[in-house]
């Protein structure tokens, strides 16, 4: 049985098949017995995939987490979350309202939500929502329409106004996960440090143990 909490100090890998020019199944392996603790699958290259073909490539990355006992999440594509009863769905400020998301989702799946604002993470935590996304803390040229890096001083506020487990975003690399940690974050989310790294064991620890 997976635990659905967020650990403290989880690296929490993002990743879809746009992310990385490597195997995305293999990548996967690897950042899990390097010791990330939960995966979502982000797919933003969609218009380059069918259904099906986000569905096998979800399905195989969903099979090694399940091996391995992480949580599997899926952002976004509520359908594709349901078909294969992932263990949560992440959604953005203009994807599905919570309270819609959950009547489709039911209460075994959590529902993450991205907040850059204390309004929103407050909003969230009333809505129901089990942890939230905040940053983007720091530049990142990973998401094209991300906004501006909200920095450490409103992940604090943040922290400050709810009890929900943050998971802090955008930019955060081996050099600053322990300031993220600092102010108030629960987990750290990542793409390119881990995409991005030569020795991915060494990542991650230093991701969580810094
Ligand atoms: N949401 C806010 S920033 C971001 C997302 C999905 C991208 C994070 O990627 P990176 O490479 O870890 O900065
Ligand atoms: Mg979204």
């Amino acid at each position: 049985m997976i635990d659905l909490q967020i650990p403290e100090k989880t690296v929490y890998f993002i990743m879809g098949q746009h992310n990385t020019k490597r195997n995305p199944v293999v990548l996967l392996e690897k950042a899990i017995a390097a010791g990330i603790g939960i995966f979502q699958y982000r797919e933003k290259g969609a218009k380059h995939y069918t259904y099906s073909e986000r569905l096998d490539l979800a399905h195989q990355l969903q099979s090694v987490c399940r091996k391995h006992e992480i949580p599997f999440i899926v952002n976004d594509d509520i359908a594709l979350a349901k078909e294969l009863q992932a263990d949560g769905i992440h959604l953005g400020q203009d994807d599905m309202p919570i309270d819609e998301a959950r009547r489709e989702v039911g209460h075994h799946m959590m529902i993450g939500i991205s907040t850059s604002q204390v309004k929103e993470a407050i909003d969230a935590e009333q809505l129901g929502a089990d942890y939230i996304g905040v940053g983007p803390i720091y530049e990142t040229t990973t998401k094209k329409d991300a906004k501006q890096p909200i920095g450490l001083n409103r992940l604090r506020d943040i922290r400050r106004n709810v009890t929900l487990p943050i998971v802090a975003i955008g930019g955060i690399k081996v050099d600053n996960a322990s300031s993220v940690f600092e102010a108030g974050a629960n987990a750290i989310a990542v793409i390119t440090a881990i995409t991005h790294s030569t020795n991915l064991t060494k990542t991650v620890q230093q991701l969580r143990y810094s």
